[in-house]
């Protein structure tokens, strides 16, 4: 196991890798920005590095300043944790180069899964379902023309670099393909300096299901069931999940199948998450994979009993999966995530400042994600979730049930939170009836004006 990693992150998820290494018995190097010198994080490290200031680009995703501080320290390892520098193959040859450890997939599968189009096309040749679009970017608005005519209309045209709905296209004609074409591609260039795209059949409202995987460096790989991901704003989650009632045993014993073979060929390690779209008839298809932990693994967590952290410097470190998990894994209760934001919970704008009374609430089944305190500070810079809300019960009735429980003992004061509108979700009668799909939270704040 290793002896020393770095955690190339900040926040909550920072402090959930500095545990589960804690609990290996690994020291942990915390780095930290200027605006962060306070964080928890930096307090329960063993060690603590300040690598910049508090822009993410001087600090955080500044790959020098990362490298020279895991070099410092002598780290055998570093852990992304999710978003910053996560996803970035660039980095993780960096790493490779430098002799240390980084906690995630290769640089060349990282890169395979970034170009959407390519894991689309891999994932197709494994036989994973994707849905009817294009063989490879479109390269053309004539080209696209001819594949939506194939395709049938609506369909969709995505970024190939893309993720988080960035230089994505809805096209319902043929007449307003060429201006929605050009938008996209433009949007794409801007936002990701590559404006290639490619096409799907649309589909009007899909529920949002993922996979979790983990897969060890000997070539095994198994799945760790589904989440159920629909309820987001803006391409942001606002809650999480699992299982998913929308998913048959015969369906997650497929997906499980399918994917073992498939990433296996693709030689995937270590966590991963591949998302599906599932239509009005249950049919489900792939539409991206994430090479990184995410943020709501807690409810995998909770209804398998695996620590994914664990797991993840277990597996870099050469254990082998059958060494982690149990035989069989068996699938226990219902639980859900709901993320708690640092924003005003109807206009969605960031509220930072400082946080003048903090309490989390407690008991059985309930699990809070935090790097926040009172006095702490929400600095402006960066993502706005600052605490995740886990819950785990018998049913989803029961989970449902303590997660508003547990709204209603979970006080922050000084700056403003999404709380009360989670707890208007709660009381939502199409979601407690599991009654909804990724057009949910347009429909609910709609109907709230
Ligand atoms: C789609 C789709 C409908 N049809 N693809 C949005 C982000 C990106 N990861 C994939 N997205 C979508 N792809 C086809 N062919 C609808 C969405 C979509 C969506 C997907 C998951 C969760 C929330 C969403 C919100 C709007 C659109």
């Amino acid at each position: 196991m290793f002896r020393k990693v770095l955690i190339a992150n900040r926040g909550e998820i920072a402090l959930r890798v500095i545990n589960a290494c804690r609990e290996l018995g690994i020291r942990t190097v915390a780095i930290y920005s200027e605006a962060d010198r306070n964080s928890l994080h930096v307090r329960f490290a063993d060690e603590a590095i300040c690598i910049g200031p508090p822009r993410p680009a001087d600090s955080y995703l500044n790959v020098p300043a990362v490298i020279s501080a895991a070099e410092i320290a002598n780290v055998d390892a570093i852990h992304p944790g999710y978003g910053l520098l996560s996803e970035n193959a660039n980095f993780a040859e960096v790493c490779r180069a430098s002799n240390i450890k980084f906690i995630g997939p290769p640089p060349e599968v990282t890169r395979l899964m970034g170009e959407k189009e390519k894991a689309r096309q891999a994932m197709k040749k494994a036989k994973v379902p994707i849905l009817p679009g294009s063989d490879g970017v479109v390269d053309s608005e004539e080209d696209a023309q001819e594949w939506a005519q194939r395709v049938g209309f609506p369909v969709i045209l995505k970024a190939k670099a893309g993720g988080g709905g960035r230089g994505m296209r809805i096209v319902r004609t043929a007449e307003e393909l060429p201006n929605l074409y050009h938008a996209a591609s433009t949007e794409a260039a801007n936002a990701f300096g590559n404006g290639e795209l490619y096409m799907e059949k649309f589909i009007e409202r899909p529920r949002h299901i993922e996979f979790q995987v983990l897969a060890d460096e000997h070539g095994d790989v198994r799945t760790l069931f589904e989440r159920e991901c629909s309820i987001q704003r803006r391409h942001q989650k606002l809650i999480e999940e699992a299982p998913s009632l929308q998913v048959t045993p015969k369906i997650r014993e497929e997906i499980d199948a399918t994917l073992r073979r498939c990433l296996t060929e693709i030689g995937y390690q270590n966590a991963g998450t591949v998302e599906f779209l599932m239509d009005e008839d249950r049919q489900i298809y792939f539409i991206e994979m994430n090479t990184r932990i995410q943020v709501e693994h807690p409810v995998t967590e909770f209804i398998t009993g695996i620590d994914l952290v664990k797991a993840q410097l277990r597996i870099a470190s050469g254990e082998r999966l059958s060494d982690i998990l149990p035989a069989k894994l068996e699938m226990r209760g219902h639980a859900i995530e709901c993320r708690i934001n640092a924003e005003n919970p109807v206009k969605f704008t960031p509220s930072a400042g400082r946080i003048t009374a903090f309490n989390v609430p407690g008991g059985n089944g309930v699990r809070v994600d935090t790097a926040q305190y009172a006095e702490g500070v929400v600095p402006p810079y960066y993502d706005s979730l600052i605490a995740k809300l886990i819950v785990h019960g018998d049913t989803r009735e029961e989970a449902m049930n303590k997660m508003q429980r547990a709204l209603s003992q979970f006080v922050v004061q000084g700056i403003e939170t999404s709380i009360p509108l989670h707890q208007a979700i709660f009381e939502d009668e199409n979601f407690r009836k599991g009654e909804f799909d990724t057009k949910f939270m347009e429909r609910f704040l709609a109907a709230r004006q």
